[in-house]
């Protein structure tokens, strides 16, 4: 059984010292201990009847071994990215907090100790048994544990959790299809399941959403935020100066109405190029940010970081985040950063989290190009008044709780309960004809059979079966419908019922290895299965297709996990 702990002292000793990296994340962590700890007693009261099995954990922060090259730490302290050290750090504390049996490893040598695997040349097989139920890491850290287990990796890759930014597709993961058909990046081809990568943000549907969490407000901390907010003081989102780059002319227009802060890594000699009326504070320590963002009225994206933890931060501390819109949007396919990540996600502007589940008042995105919408929209920013608000996914209690809901629930190792029971061509053999009901007006199924006598988390009671539009995607469809697609459901819809449900008459029904099905080309009335669970995937659009899609609930402010999935 897992128990809630709030003491971090056996946690931060195993952080361990020596790089700026690690003393970042250790301040973090020292710093939100108590805003865990609340976090915990009052997620320990809402499970109180929950059974919580302990797990044996191992986190493998591959992008901070010096194996890896770790470009990161050494940027630290001069502006580079700390999103990835900050979500590192959240993970780190929430498993810790959450009760689990924690190992923690930075280096190659602290690795093979963990896995057992004596240190040498070239890999060595784990023969025994994997002495950890589930092994958090990075891209970085698969490839160091291949390199270490050769071919063993295979047996035990189910316990492994992909901490992965951006996201990846089930076409880029999947090596044999990503090769065939033009989806093979650097990054991609692991065959894992979709589910095993988590992101940062609740982007991509077909892999788990991780996050991290933003600082919370007690009810003194509110009142004096309200009352000290400046009115005509702006923060610019980006410590780099390339991020200013380019950017004079809404600098101006902004100063024109606005006093405009920084926070722009600088080296004494040599301040950094932005605009005199700027002032720039330097890097500030995550603390004196905060506070900086607790007097000022609006933080200003130009168009870079994309989806960093900052902007959750600003409006938590009662700030509008105003961003540029992208059109088109942002993708590998056009834009240098995107290049080459195992993603077709097109990003509609710098913050789509922001923009989407947030949006108007916290969040205004516009075309910066348009000067006078520019103007108008700052002059009604310094009128307006917004409260400070944090999404409850993204507080210390909602990761919690859907850090819990993913390590006592998914599984990837088990064999899936053999489903549907249904012969060679995919036909339902249930008692009813159609395991599928119609919802009253609507073109929405929900499951109608028995669904407690098949095992899934999420379960069955939350699916909602749609066809997308021709071109549309899952993702898209799902969310239309007021709903979030659900990989984990794709196969109890991959059934020839769920077409004639839906009311698609086929004049045939294949079975392929194909990213888009189960779908229904209407040409040709096509109906098409999906023959490779691992290619079940929420992304992915074509004008030839109307996609069948497993979408689902999701409770309120926690859109990682249905109503019914705790
Ligand atoms: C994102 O990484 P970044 O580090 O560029 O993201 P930001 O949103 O700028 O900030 C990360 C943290 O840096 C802190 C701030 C945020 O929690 O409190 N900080 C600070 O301590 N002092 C300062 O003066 C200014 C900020 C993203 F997270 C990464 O995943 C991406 O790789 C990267 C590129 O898109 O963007």
């Amino acid at each position: 059984q897992a128990v809630f702990q709030s003491d971090i002292g056996a946690l931060m000793e195993q952080v361990g010292t020596g790089k700026e990296s690690l003393s970042f994340m250790k301040r973090r962590i020292r710093r939100l201990a108590a805003q865990w700890a609340s976090a915990a007693r009052r997620l320990d009261d809402k499970l109180r009847n929950h059974w919580r099995e302990q797990k044996r954990i191992l986190v493998h922060v591959g992008f901070l071994t010096e194996e890896s090259g770790d470009v990161f730490s050494p940027k630290v302290l001069k502006g580079g990215p700390l999103g990835e050290m900050v979500q590192w750090a959240d993970i780190l504390t929430a498993l810790h907090v959450l009760g689990h049996n924690l190992k923690i490893s930075f280096s190659l040598k602290e690795l093979h100790g963990f896995l057992g695997v004596p240190p040498g040349r070239g890999s060595c097989p784990l023969t025994g048994p994997l002495p950890f139920d589930l092994i958090y890491t990075d891209y970085h850290g698969l490839q160091q544990m291949k390199q270490l287990m050769g071919l063993s990796l295979r047996k035990h890759k189910c316990h492994i959790r992909v901490i992965d930014t951006f996201g990846t597709e089930p076409a880029y993961n999947h090596e044999e299809y990503a090769t065939l058909h033009g989806y093979r990046t650097n990054w991609g081809y692991w065959n894992l399941h979709g589910q095993q990568y988590m992101t940062m943000f609740p982007h991509t549907p077909d892999n788990s959403f991780m996050g991290f969490v933003a600082e919370e407000l007690n009810e003194t901390e509110r009142l004096n935020i309200q009352k000290n907010k400046v009115k005509n003081m702006a923060v610019v989102y980006g410590k780099e100066t390339n991020m200013w780059k380019g950017k004079e002319k809404f600098l101006a227009i902004l100063h024109r109405h606005m006093e405009i802060h920084g926070t722009v890594y600088y080296e004494a000699q040599r301040p950094p190029e932005v605009p005199a009326f700027v002032k720039n504070h330097g890097l500030l320590p995550q603390q004196e940010l905060q506070q900086l963002l607790r007097k000022a009225k609006l933080f200003i994206g130009f168009g870079f970081p994309y989806e960093g933890p900052a902007p959750l931060e600003a409006i938590a501390n009662g700030c509008i985040f105003l961003q540029p819109k992208f059109n088109p949007p942002h993708s590998s396919l056009n834009h240098e950063f995107f290049r080459g990540k195992p993603t077709s996600r097109e990003v509609s502007s710098q913050h789509p989290y922001a923009e989407q589940y947030i949006g108007r008042p916290h969040v205004i995105t516009i075309d910066f190009n348009n000067s006078e919408e520019f103007d108008a929209t700052i002059r009604e920013i310094m009128r307006i008044n917004v409260e400070p608000f944090l999404p409850y996914e993204y507080t210390c209690e909602g990761m919690l709780e859907r850090l819990h809901a993913y390590i006592q629930n998914q599984d990837f190792c088990s064999p899936e309960a053999p489903f549907p029971p249904v012969n060679s061509s995919q036909t339902w053999l249930g008692s009813a004809p159609s395991p599928f009901n119609l919802l009253p007006n609507s073109r929405i199924l929900t499951w109608a059979s028995n669904a407690s006598s098949f095992s899934s988390w999420p379960p069955l009671t939350a699916l909602r079966v749609v066809a997308s539009l021709e071109s549309e995607s899952c993702v898209k469809a799902c969310q239309t419908a007021g709903l979030i697609c659900e990989p984990a459901l794709y196969r109890f819809i991959n059934i020839r019922e769920t077409f004639s449900a839906l009311d698609f008459q086929c004049e045939g029904v294949e079975s392929e290895k194909n990213h888009l099905f189960p779908a229904f080309s209407a040409e040709h009335a096509e109906c098409s299965l999906q023959q490779d669970p691992l290619l079940f995937s929420c992304a992915g659009s074509s004008a030839k297709y109307r996609r069948l899609c497993p979408c689902r609930d999701f409770r309120n402010g926690q859109v990682a996990l249905c109503k019914d999935c705790l």
